[in-house]
């Protein structure tokens, strides 16, 4: 048997870092540097606090592992996982294109930010990337001190704790939430924007709580109790009417449980309300009170804000469900294809139940096939569609167009201001076209 060569040996000997035969500045030396350096900078870096601290080591090491992972040992198990440093996507803020100079304004909001629908799998949104919106930050709240407050038309009014609430029976559902502005812009003119742009107010959890009625039952609601006010501990003071439909009775949880974990402080820690299938705003965050009365409470975010202006100057009030919509995630908006075969993918969901068809145009609505579902296809969720396609240069319109089981179709966008004008801000749900250019770019345009 020929000797092994020493270098080969050596290399593999397994006890990390010692291995006389490695080049100078190999990634285990400076690993150890990088340690000692980061000892050293660390009362400087202290304010910084321990995550940033244990998130630069992670990267660091990671990323030199990878040159050769079979060489050196990997990294040792972290208390909270993180993903991994190639990893890029992010939420972020409006973006304005300006048309003449072609450079993008990223618009100084900080009430809102959007989920990278482009670059999601699956239906789940990571809860890193749920989308945000609210109306005057998120408040830094004490779960051991929050109370939840039910009274009103009740026989006996309570008062909550956040533990009190986990020990009741719980329910768990996959569910979308969307602000009743996303896709705002789609009634203005066309901008060169993402799919994060144009849609990134929605996004898909599995919520976690206890249900409504299982409350409503503790405090004894009285019959002619058909409206609720929902109340945030927030620095805006969010309150919205919900409707005691029997549907809403069914549905609506009282969270604190997001994809396994307890809610995100941006998406209401310690508890909120969720109305499946209603507009987002009625998803009260950090639920400090419920009233119960016979009538709205008719408070400003359903008086002056969250109606819908018509053609003839009147206002729509109280168009809580989220109508059906899907939009095409890839490709999608500013990016760019080359001929070939490609999946076209996107998301269709519906506040009115499951989705049950959605159909996808390659030349602007002229033709349209049926593309296929992924499991699961839940009511009320996001739903992921997928559909074959095979790009050859040509000019090509893109598009989705969303059935649900109530039977409705998602409007065209001229139908839709046919009925809605162009004067609204909310509830904007029409089919969405994507161009694809001869040179490969795609772009946001109406048709
Ligand atoms: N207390 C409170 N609840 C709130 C809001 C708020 O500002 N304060 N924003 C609402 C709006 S407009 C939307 S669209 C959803 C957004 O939920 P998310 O931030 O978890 O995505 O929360 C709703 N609940
Ligand atoms: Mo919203």
């Amino acid at each position: 048997m020929k000797p092994r060569e020493s270098g080969q040996s050596d290399g593999r000997s397994g006890t990390g870092g010692q291995g006389g035969d490695l080049p100078k500045g190999s990634a285990p030396e400076r690993r150890e540097l990088d340690r000692r350096s980061f000892l050293a900078r660390g009362v400087s870096l202290a304010t910084f606090g321990t995550t940033a601290f244990l998130y630069r080591t992670a990267g660091a090491a990671d990323s030199e592992k990878t040159t050769d992972p079979m060489r050196v040992p990997g990294a040792p198990p972290r208390p909270y996982g993180e993903r991994s440093p190639f990893e890029k996507q992010a939420r972020k803020g409006r973006t304005e294109p300006s048309s003449s100079h072609g450079k993008d304004v990223t618009v100084a909001d900080p009430f809102i930010s959007l989920t990278p629908l482009q670059d999601l799998h699956g239906v789940v949104t990571p809860s890193s990337l749920h989308f945000e919106r609210h109306h005057n930050g998120v408040p830094a709240i004490d779960p051991a001190r929050h109370r939840l407050v039910i009274h009103g038309l009740v026989d006996r009014p309570l008062i909550f704790t956040v533990e009190e609430l986990k020990r009741l029976p719980s329910v768990s559902r996959l569910t979308f939430i969307e602000c009743s502005g996303n896709t705002w812009l789609g009634w203005q003119d066309a901008q060169d924007l993402t799919v994060q742009d144009t849609h990134g107010l929605t996004s898909t959890s599995e919520w976690t709580g206890v249900k409504l009625s299982t409350l409503l039952d503790a405090v004894g609601a009285r019959r002619d109790a058909t409206w609720m006010l929902a109340e945030g501990s927030d620095a805006a003071g969010l309150d919205r009417s919900v409707p005691l439909t029997d549907e809403v009775l069914n549905e609506a949880l009282i969270c604190y449980g997001q994809n396994g974990e307890a809610l995100r402080p941006e998406q209401g820690y310690p508890l909120r309300l969720l109305v499946p299938g209603f507009e987002g705003n009625i998803n009260v965050k950090w639920l400090r009170r419920l009233k119960l009365g016979t009538a709205p409470f008719m408070t400003r975010w359903e008086t002056a804000k969250y109606t819908d202006l018509m053609p003839d100057g009147k206002a729509y009030q109280f168009s809580l469900v989220m109508e059906a919509k899907s939009v095409i995630t890839a490709p999608s908006g500013r990016q760019q294809i080359h001929p070939g075969f490609r999946e076209i993918r996107g998301l269709a969901w519906s506040g009115r139940g499951r989705v049950t068809k959605v159909e996808v145009s390659v030349d602007g609505g002229r033709t349209w096939q049926e593309a296929r579902l992924q499991e699961p296809v839940l009511p009320k969720c996001h739903s992921r569609f997928r559909f074959p396609w095979r790009w050859q240069g040509q000019e090509a319109i893109l598009q989705s167009r969303c059935h649900d089981e109530t039977g409705y179709v998602q409007p065209s966008r001229e139908d839709l201001i046919k009925v809605r004008g162009t004067h609204s801000i909310y509830h904007y749900n029409a089919v969405h076209s994507w161009k694809v250019e001869r040179d490969g770019k795609v772009r946001n345009v109406h048709v």
